[in-house]
């Protein structure tokens, strides 16, 4: 893809546990690598930045059904499967934003997360002079949903990949749903 001049490359939790494997598989999640990792080459060779969050959750989270939530339990911080999916070729120069660590928030959105020391994915966004954010990854009814939503409500210019993002569909549907959801939001969707 032609990567615009104030463009960012943002990578949705692509980890084991959203995985065929994985404790939250998204069917065919796997299948997204060789896009995301063309994406990934894009940006690499325009010098922009190339930006992957991970869902980061304690042992003890009301995010799971163990403790009264929707999902059993998945990347668990520091566990095999919250590492990065092994075929996700990030370059060194990738920053890599985490969420979901506080024990009472989902934290779909890659909006929530931040560095190891606190700084907000928004202020790495500033700081690169990012105005559009280019998105792929897991899940789509999810989390990168929820990341769209947020970077079309803060004023970002977004683009979505269409093959590369999978969604979970708890719901039949729910996939197709959230792109009409993007869309509507002002979301381009590619191909
Ligand atoms: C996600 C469900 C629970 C996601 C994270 O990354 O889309 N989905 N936690
Ligand atoms: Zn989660």
């Amino acid at each position: 893809m032609d990567v615009p001049s104030d463009a960012a490359l943002v990578i949705v939790d692509v980890q084991n546990d959203f995985c065929p494997g994985g404790a939250l598989a998204v069917p065919t999640g796997d299948q997204i690598m060789p896009v995301i990792n063309r994406l990934i080459e894009a940006f690499q060779r325009s010098g922009r930045p190339i930006i992957a969050s991970r869902d980061w959750h304690p042992a003890r989270t009301k995010h799971f059904t163990t403790d009264g939530g929707s999902w059993p339990p998945h990347c668990v911080a520091g566990t095999a499967g919250a590492a990065f999916h092994p075929s996700l070729t990030l370059p060194k120069g990738a920053v890599i934003v985490q969420k979901g660590a506080g024990a009472h928030e989902d934290a779909y959105s890659a909006f929530d997360a931040t560095l190891p020391d606190g700084t907000p994915l928004e202020a790495i966004l500033r700081r690169e002079n990012v105005r559009h954010v280019v998105v792929g990854g897991l899940a789509t009814d999810y989390c990168v949903r929820a990341t769209v939503l947020d970077a079309r409500q803060s004023g970002y210019e977004v683009t979505v990949v269409r093959e590369a993002i999978r969604g979970v569909d708890v719901q039949t549907g729910d996939s197709e749903r959230a792109i009409d959801d993007m869309r509507a939001a002002g979301a381009i969707i590619t191909t």
